[in-house]
């Protein structure tokens, strides 16, 4: 297996909902044995602590949450991202998914310097496809997708020189998707695979199309698993959970089979909420997931079955 470099980046970001205790996700990313379970993979594993935002200074809003904080950590996320990626494979352990403004703003930033598109798979209950003007619940963890792909309305934060291109993303998991950004969405190219779609076809179909999309185009690959894409029977320590969601043994399929494309090149592990943890089993299980896709296996397989 290949060694890689993995970079453990803590984002105790909080700001992007009303619900507070994504902040200790990173500790207890670590509690769980994060670096140790990659190190036993063969990895080497180095924890650069946490990103903190520069300074602000919080305005009353009528109803965007903590826009200014979630403006710093944008700047200082995307920052880390594009330093990180230049010296291994980062893994950015939330915080809540606005964190993903950041780490995808900067992911993007360094793809371009590498002349390679960016490509971003986002496992996720939800779009997070709104903008600052058609959230409803003014909670801007439901508008990075919105964001990269240089959706209008973000004023104050980073400008996106280059947006992603809808084809580069697929998202995978969906079963709670607001009126506004269905709407939006529906009018893209950006793939959205619902919880039916996986029910009836399977999540290896898609998930193995969008890998040889990014193959084909010799692709980087940043990969957003959002805890509320997991069932909450299995993963209960998030604010947004949604009945319905993937298996545990879907969610390490996903893991192993990013893993044997060899093509992930960053990886967010987000809204994790210990406070809401049952004796940290949704902590393990994020852990097991990032291990399956570092190259946890029970056997090798010679070829990929599909
Ligand atoms: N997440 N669509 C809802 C909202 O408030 O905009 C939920 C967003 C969930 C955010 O999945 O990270
Ligand atoms: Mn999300
Ligand atoms: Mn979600
Ligand atoms: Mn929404």
């Amino acid at each position: 297996m290949t060694q890689q470099h993995c970079i453990l980046v803590g984002a105790p970001m909080d700001s992007g909902k009303r619900r507070k205790g994504c902040l200790m996700g990173p500790d207890a990313y670590r509690t769980a044995g994060l670096a140790e379970a990659l190190r036993d993979l063969g990895h080497q594993v180095s924890d650069r602590g946490n990103v903190a935002p520069a300074p602000f200074t919080p305005k009353d809003h009528p109803k965007l949450v903590a826009l200014e904080e979630t403006i710093a950590w944008t700047e200082a996320l995307a920052d880390a991202a594009e330093t990180t990626m230049k010296d291994g494979l980062p893994i950015f352990m939330g915080g809540d998914h606005a964190l993903a403004l950041g780490t995808v703003l900067g992911v993007m930033r360094h793809a371009k310097t590498v002349d390679r598109p960016q490509f971003v798979l986002w496992l996720d209950a939800h779009s997070d496809f709104h903008t600052p003007d058609t959230t409803d619940s003014g909670n801007l963890h439901g508008t990075p997708l919105g964001y990269v792909t240089g959706r209008e309305g973000f004023d104050g934060f980073p400008a996106v020189d280059t947006p992603l291109p809808q084809d580069n993303v697929a998202i995978i998991g969906l079963r709670s998707v607001d009126a506004a950004e269905r709407a939006a969405l529906q009018e893209t190219s950006i793939i959205h695979v619902d919880m039916r779609e996986i029910d009836e076809s399977g999540i290896a179909r898609p998930l193995a199309a969008f890998l040889d999309k990014v193959a084909a185009a010799n692709g980087l690959l940043h990969v957003s698993l959002d805890v509320d894409f997991l069932d909450p029977s299995v993963a209960p320590a998030v604010g947004t959970t949604v009945p319905g969601g993937a298996t545990v043994r879907e969610g390490h399929l996903v893991m192993e089979m990013l893993h044997d494309s060899g093509l992930m090149t960053s990886l967010d592990l987000v809204e994790l909420n210990p406070f809401l943890d049952e004796r940290g089993r949704t902590a393990s299980l994020m852990v097991d997931l990032a291990a399956s896709a570092l190259g946890r296996r029970v056997f090798d397989r010679p070829t990929r079955a599909f």
